[in-house]
């Protein structure tokens, strides 16, 4: 498997810089020798950046509609799906390094052009399904995969490719514990499989990746994992903007990894919301690096 790194050097979902470094910081943790090692064949297709104004911040692009950067955010995945779609086309799996999680906007678009029922397993804290009326913060990170299944601003659900890109009834949600009332009845109105910590706690979580894919094999002609570090606990990766207590292990995680390399289906990822200026050393995008070498097949023994 011909692994294409993609690297979605992006802030503007979010109020943190830092997040935008991301991909360097996964990079330094040594993530293409990683891959390499396991005998994958790896090209780094290097960085989509964002134009920061660093000294103002992300204050550049505020409007009134609570969806903040909105312009910068749409430029961006746009740029990130053709990019995308250039990697399915050129037989690569594309591994998109975050950068905040508006970013799985434009990796979904890309991916779109090549899948007509695409499965998506959401592992997160969050369910980033808000749109601007449901959304507490403005924060775009908040709702790409809302916006991906056709709910929200119309440009957005329309960006690179009109309408929907993935079906409600393709998603998966792991390891929700901090859903918004909005997104709670997104999830109930269409029915979305959610796994939540209690969930997982009560089933373990080998049981929840197997549901899962279940859920997802039989009709899905390729399945995207989009993996959200905040999905793990605070205490395993602390270098993200919105982290929450309760969450899943490192070991929880390698072990979910593995059940998916195991079950051959996975055809991309996105690994995303490290941001190493709120890290301890590097240990978030060291923890990234271990994910994605047990998703390529990383055994233990
Ligand atoms: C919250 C936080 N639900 C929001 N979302 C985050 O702003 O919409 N997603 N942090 O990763
Ligand atoms: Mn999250
Ligand atoms: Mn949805
Ligand atoms: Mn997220």
């Amino acid at each position: 498997q011909n692994i294409h790194i993609i690297g979605a050097a992006t802030a503007f979902g979010q109020p943190r810089l830092g997040v935008d470094l991301g991909p360097d910081a996964i990079r330094y943790a040594g993530i293409v020798q990683k891959l390499k090692g396991l005998g994958m064949s790896v090209v780094d297709r290097g960085n989509i950046r964002g134009d920061f104004d660093i000294e103002a911040g992300q204050e550049t692009d505020l409007r009134d509609d609570n969806l903040l950067n909105y312009g910068a955010v749409k430029r961006f995945n746009t740029a990130l799906a053709a990019e995308v779609d250039g990697s399915v086309v050129n037989g690569g799996f594309p591994l998109i390094l975050g950068g905040d999680h508006s970013l799985a906007i434009g990796s979904l678009a890309g991916l779109r052009k090549h899948y007509d029922n695409l499965g998506v397993i959401w592992y997160d804290a969050h369910g980033d399904l808000n749109d601007s009326r449901t959304s507490p913060t403005g924060n775009i990170h908040g709702m790409p995969l809302g916006i991906s299944c056709g709910f929200g601003d119309q440009a957005l659900v329309d960006l690179y490719q009109e309408g929907q890109k993935v079906r409600p009834e393709n998603v998966v949600l792991i390891g929700m514990r901090d859903l918004d009332e909005g997104e709670k009845a997104y999830i109930k109105e269409n029915g979305i499989l959610t796994f939540t910590m209690m969930d997982i706690r009560m089933k373990g979580i080998k049981a929840v990746m197997q549901e899962a894919m279940e859920h997802l094999s039989d009709k899905c002609d390729g399945i995207h994992l989009s993996l959200d570090v905040d999905g793990l606990d605070p205490l395993e990766t602390p270098g993200t903007g919105t982290p929450v207590a309760g969450g899943l292990s490192l070991s929880e995680t390698q072990l979910a990894m593995q059940i998916l390399n195991e079950s051959g289906r996975i055809t991309s990822m996105d690994l995303v919301e490290v941001n190493p200026l709120l890290d301890d050393k590097n240990m978030t995008a060291e923890k990234a690096v271990e994910i994605a070498a047990c998703l390529f097949g990383k055994k233990q023994l």
